[in-house]
């Protein structure tokens, strides 16, 4: 199984010198700045880095690893010798993802603008690296809470065929980028100073109501449909039927916003085809890369958003039997959504790309 969860990569300085011109495009925010993170961590091997965002961010100044880089407006134009283009997210995507291709890059893109087209793979590389050899240009890569829970997913599938699945999401406010934070700050210092508290970003910028986060828990993650879901709700259901490749899997999700900083928490409940005891489940899941199970009970140890913060892996716990059901099991997972729901999945399909001599 290929994955780069278990350890972190330098085999690019000793066996690989060929090097990419990379771009990405939305440096300026919580993604991007996870990106330039993880590509001085991993020792991603870049050659130019072209660091671009709208007007708003244009002419910024980043350091980075000593050298100083001024944030370029993007334009249809900024992808000329790009080979690698890293989108943070946004509806940029849905303008520049075709001129990028067009100049030559492969984009991978975090938006939701391309990840249920047909035409587009929906990546988790430990999950379905099989998809990545079809695309045409484009690489998807899921929403952070599809991210986080087909991680925990796969190795239980593998083991028994998955009927059913039920999740809750606690998912923290870095989700809603850099300013939904900055508002949760604000109004706990409000609270604590007493002052009167002002809402203007959760659950969401764009919407007519806004409603306090701190001491709060918020049942609306982006807009609703039609059908009463959240847009939020509807991706976790289709991408994971996309990425598990698996169109009868019945999945429903409730999505909630919560006052924690970063990382998403996920109550899942899965119903299988078969038996798959609590032993099983632990073996699956610890063997699988880029997932870490943190489950004993006796000891008060189990997954939490404040310790999963900044670490690469999904962490599984409280693995137990659902006993209302046949063949049913209850976990709960934890995972940076900045991190592996968003910006370190993408950079670990431009490595297996790169590892796959696929660029
Ligand atoms: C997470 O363009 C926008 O309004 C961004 C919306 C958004 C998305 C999305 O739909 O691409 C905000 C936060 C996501 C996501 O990853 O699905």
């Amino acid at each position: 199984m290929w994955g780069w969860g278990k350890a972190p990569i330098t085999q690019y300085e000793v066996n690989n010198v060929k090097k990419y011109n990379t771009a990405i495009l939305g440096a300026t925010g919580a993604v991007g700045q996870e990106f330039l993170n993880l590509i001085a961590q991993r020792h991603f091997p870049f050659d130019n880095l072209k660091l671009l965002a709208s007007k708003r961010s244009a002419g910024k100044v980043i350091n980075f690893q000593g050298k100083d880089y001024t944030v370029e407006e993007a334009t249809e134009e900024s992808f000329k010798d790009v080979k690698i283009a890293l989108f943070a997210g946004g509806s940029a995507s849905k303008t520049f993802a075709p001129a990028a291709v067009k100049a030559g890059a492969v984009v991978i893109d975090n938006s939701s603008t391309f990840r249920m087209d047909p035409e587009v793979p929906l990546v988790v590389p430990e999950v379905n690296p099989q998809a990545i050899a079809r695309h045409k240009g484009i690489i998807a890569n899921p929403n952070c809470s599809t991210i986080i829970m087909v991680m925990a997913l796969k190795p239980l599938y593998d083991v028994a065929k998955i009927k059913r699945i039920v999740v809750s999401t606690y998912q923290a406010v870095s989700g809603g980028g850099k300013e939904a934070m900055a508002e949760l700050e604000e109004q706990v210092q409000d609270i604590v100073a007493g002052r009167e508290v002002t809402a203007k970003i959760l659950p969401g910028a764009a919407l007519p109501k806004h409603y306090q986060i701190a001491f709060n828990l918020i049942p609306q993650i982006d807009v609703f449909k039609d059908n009463l879901y959240t847009k939020e709700e509807m991706k976790m259901i289709d991408e994971t039927k996309k990425i598990m490749e698996d169109d009868g899997l019945r999945i429903t999700a409730t999505t909630v916003r919560v006052p924690v900083y970063r990382s998403h928490a996920e109550s899942v409940n899965v119903e299988f085809f078969a038996d798959v005891t609590e032993a099983q489940a632990k073996e699956a899941l610890a063997a699988f890369p880029g997932v870490k199970v943190n489950d004993t009970p006796a000891e008060m140890a189990y997954p939490m958003p404040l310790f999963t913060s900044g670490k690469d892996e999904v962490e599984v716990g409280r693995i137990r039997r659902d006993y209302s059901v046949e063949h049913g099991l209850n976990f709960w997972c934890c995972g940076d959504q900045i991190r592996k729901g968003a910006a370190l999945n993408a950079l670990q399909i431009a490595e297996y790309l790169i590892e796959k001599d696929m660029l």
